[in-house]
């Protein structure tokens, strides 16, 4: 491993499969592919978007289900190795001090942070339109929901692992009520994880490529000692609708809303049958990714077609390869 990376620990219990013989793909696929099924609870129509984390020497996750109502929630789960999920049939409930905050209407897209001992969540919720819900917990059990950080619309709130300049540090991604159609990925500190603001423009969609349409932060980025390395996904508009693919940048370590690099190519893109065909075709849409600093193995939970969750595989050293030589 070249790149040293930091502040995370090492995960010998990783999930990983090698590269397959052959294959000179950045982004390899878990070969029992998808790792979460959508009826993998009684009244679930689809599992997908959804987040997992290490958690006391295990896996814990925060999973979008869309049920037979087609309601939109989120569901904790568990595993012994993060690909043999147990996901409660009950929703997720969180408690707030505040009953209209607290007022669940709706949520999905959830990704999960440690930062400093607790495990923070962060989601798609409705309060007037979409934008970031935020929650933490100390065990898994009990989740405390804190204001919304910012005002509608907005979503793909991602926290990154620890404080920047002093602060809680957060990506999101400024919308419309609908499918928007555009969207740059901004920078955003609060000391408090009430309120919020220094916002910065991080980066806007590339004109001619697989994410000309509109941007959004994917997985709780990545330190390294070369920057913070951020998956994210993007978004082109094709005759048959929208395509969401993945992609790797790197973002300076101290001032995150400048960007080092940015990967020309996708890293995963919609080509299997279950990435094209489903609710939803054609998206494949990362929310987390594991990664065991010893070896810089990372494996990146997606959800695919909008209906289950699937796994795929890298190495640290291999996105940062991709976006130092052949960056934007
Ligand atoms: C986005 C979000 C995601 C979804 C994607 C593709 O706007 O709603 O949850 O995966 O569209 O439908």
């Amino acid at each position: 491993m070249k790149v040293k990376i930091i502040g995370q620990a090492s995960l010998p219990n990783i999930p990983w499969q090698d590269r397959p013989a052959g294959s000179s793909e950045v982004c390899w696929r878990y070969s029992d592919n998808p790792v979460i099924r959508r009826d993998a609870l009684p009244n679930s129509n689809s599992i997908f978007n959804s987040a997992v984390i290490p958690f006391k020497g295990e896996f814990a996750g925060v999973f979008r289900v869309d049920n037979t109502v087609r309601e939109m929630k989120l569901h904790r789960g568990f595993s012994t190795d993060a690909i043999n999920w147990k996901i409660e049939p009950e929703p997720l409930t969180f408690q707030c001090d505040d009953a209209e905050i607290g007022n669940f209407v709706y949520g999905y897209d959830p990704r999960v942070v440690n930062i400093d001992g607790r495990y923070y969540v962060q989601w798609c919720n409705w309060y007037h339109g979409p934008t970031i819900g935020l929650a933490w917990s100390d065990d898994f059990q009990t989740f405390h929901q804190l204001e919304n950080a910012f005002l509608p619309f907005n979503r793909n709130g991602v926290l990154f692992p620890r404080k920047i300049n002093g602060n809680f540090a957060m990506l999101s991604r400024p919308s419309d009520s609908g499918h928007t159609p555009f969207g740059d990925i901004y920078y955003s500190e609060s000391p408090d994880l009430t309120y919020w603001g220094r916002h910065r423009h991080v980066m806007s969609p590339m004109g001619n490529s697989w994410q000309y349409l509109k941007i959004g932060g994917g997985p709780t980025p990545i330190e390294t000692a070369e920057g913070w390395l951020l998956i994210y996904h993007g978004v082109l508009l094709s005759c048959n609708g929208y395509v969401y693919s993945a992609g790797a940048a790197l973002l300076d370590r101290e001032q995150p809303w400048k960007v080092i690099g940015r990967a020309k190519p996708y890293i995963l893109n919609p080509r299997e049958y279950y990435e094209c065909v489903g609710d939803v075709q054609n998206v494949v849409f990362p929310c987390a990714a594991l990664c065991d600093a010893d070896t810089g193995r990372l494996a990146i939970y997606y959800g695919a077609a909008d209906t289950v969750v699937a796994l795929a595989f890298s190495y640290v050293d291999d996105l940062i390869d991709l976006i130092k030589t052949n960056s934007w």
